[in-house]
């Protein structure tokens, strides 16, 4: 192990995995080939009001047929790995019973592609797609489809379970508990507030069931993906404000690590959960895995809610940090204290980390001399980078480093504008231009694992 000091990491641990991430809406494109069914996603964005300038995923980046020039994108960068995640749509297009083999094929193509060129699959079996006849029976709401998750992790591994070598279960659950069924911005738009409590334990379940079926077939390393946001109070000297960052942490951060490290809800929402929990559930949950994916983006600011507000909080902006293009202000040293904080919160139960998304959006443009300088992604990069390679130096077990994302794509409720790849994507040519990011990044890689 070669590794220097603070800010000036020339080495980070032998083995420490550089990689690129994406998502199979917001780039495959292809939504009614080689059948694959709709999701809740393509009724979400085909839902006039929905998503912004009425853009949707029907052709996004096109990866499903351009996924060849992709890998060669992915090769140039010389990444050990690629995060990539299954349209269950394509594999099961009714989400349940009948399998779709021209869906696995594709992915089949995708991963032996990645092998040949000596990147590392890492798969994501559910990033936000859920075949809509699921939500038609209740989607999350219902118990049953975590039933049907670990159904259609089993047909999954059945295929590629020898090729593939990290497993991520679910991605961000907390996101399409509070942003799909609590707060209604984002698929399937249900806007149940705390009432959508349920949609974290079956996601839960449905991951502590799908950890079982992926071992039973050949999976060798499986894990979770969680989105972490430190919660900061407003005025850190007021109590109420205390109270709420508290109450943010335990709903958006804690209920998604807690059950699946310790076996136990937080405090805060166990009582609301106790209708929907069933006796072997925790157990079932807290299943061994063998690492913990973060996501990390930026640090959210808490105040008291207002009297008689849906939620324990109210999320405030924060002043005084540079932002992204979307408007997220830039904080590296909040990333470090996450995982500074991860450490101490679970001790020995945390397993070894992933860092599976970090990155930011800004409105690259391609310059006349068909160049797009995206000098403060690479500033971004940078710096995250050195706050992860400061949080290994302090003892926290990372292993590896997904930036988001390869190339410019899909932007869920925001449309096509943010551009958070390390590619130009022109959604008219569907032209791929590398960034000065992207030839930053090949060469940062490079040099820090010399
Ligand atoms: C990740 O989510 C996702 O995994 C990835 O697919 C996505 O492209 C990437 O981040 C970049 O956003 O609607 O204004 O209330 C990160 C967590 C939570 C950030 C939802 C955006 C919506 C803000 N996301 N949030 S808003």
């Amino acid at each position: 192990e070669i590794r220097v000091g603070r800010g000036d990491h020339v080495g980070f641990p032998a083995g420490f995995q550089w990689g690129v991430a994406t998502a199979a809406y917001q780039i495959e494109g292809a939504v009614d080939e080689d059948g694959r069914g709709p999701s809740t996603w393509d009724t979400f964005a085909h839902t006039p009001g929905w998503v912004k300038d009425g853009h949707n995923g029907d052709v996004a980046c096109d990866h499903y047929h351009r996924w060849p020039e992709d890998l060669e994108l992915m090769a140039g960068l010389g990444i050990d790995s690629y995060r990539f995640s299954v349209a269950w749509p394509r594999v099961q297009p009714a989400g349940s019973g009948a399998v779709n083999a021209k869906g696995l094929d594709f992915y089949e193509r995708l991963v032996d592609g990645l092998l040949e060129r000596g990147i590392s699959p890492a798969a994501t079996l559910y990033h936000w797609d859920l075949p809509q006849p699921l939500e038609d029976a209740g989607g999350w709401m219902s118990r049953d489809t975590a039933y049907r998750f670990a159904e259609y992790a089993s047909i999954v591994a059945e295929r590629l379970g020898d090729r593939v070598d990290k497993w991520i279960t679910l991605n961000e659950p907390v996101v399409v508990m509070a942003y799909g069924y609590a707060f209604g911005v984002y698929a399937p738009g249900r806007a149940l507030m705390l009432d959508a409590l349920p949609t974290a334990h079956h996601q839960l379940l449905g991951h502590g069931l799908a950890v079982n079926a992926l071992r039973g077939r050949g999976a060798r390393t499986v894990g979770i993906t969680n989105h972490y946001s430190p919660a900061w109070p407003a005025d850190p000297a007021n109590a109420a404000d205390q109270a709420a960052a508290g109450a943010f942490d335990a709903l958006m951060n804690a209920l998604f690590t807690d059950p699946v490290l310790r076996g136990t809800y937080p405090d805060l929402v166990a009582p609301d959960l106790a209708g929907v929990v069933k006796d072997e559930d925790l157990a079932v949950i807290s299943a061994p895995i063998d690492f913990l994916g973060v996501n990390y983006y930026q640090p959210t600011r808490l105040a008291a809610p207002p009297q008689d507000g849906p939620l324990p909080f109210e999320i405030t902006e924060i002043e005084g940090h540079p932002v992204t293009g979307m408007g997220w202000p830039i904080v590296p040293a909040a990333f470090g204290d996450l995982l500074r904080g991860l450490r101490e919160r679970y001790g020995d139960v945390l397993p070894p980390i992933y860092i599976t998304e970090n990155g930011c959006s800004f409105p690259d443009e391609i310059a006349p001399g068909g160049t797009v300088d995206d000098t403060a992604r690479i500033e971004f990069l940078d710096a995250h980078i050195t706050a992860v390679g400061d949080a290994i130096d302090d003892g926290v077990d990372v292993r590896g480093y997904y930036t988001w994302s390869l190339m410019d794509n899909f932007e869920w409720a925001e449309g096509y504008g943010p551009r958070f790849g390390l590619v130009h994507v022109d959604y008219e040519t569907l032209r791929r231009t590398p960034k000065r990011s992207y030839a930053w990044y090949r060469d940062r890689i490079r040099s820090l694992r010399s």
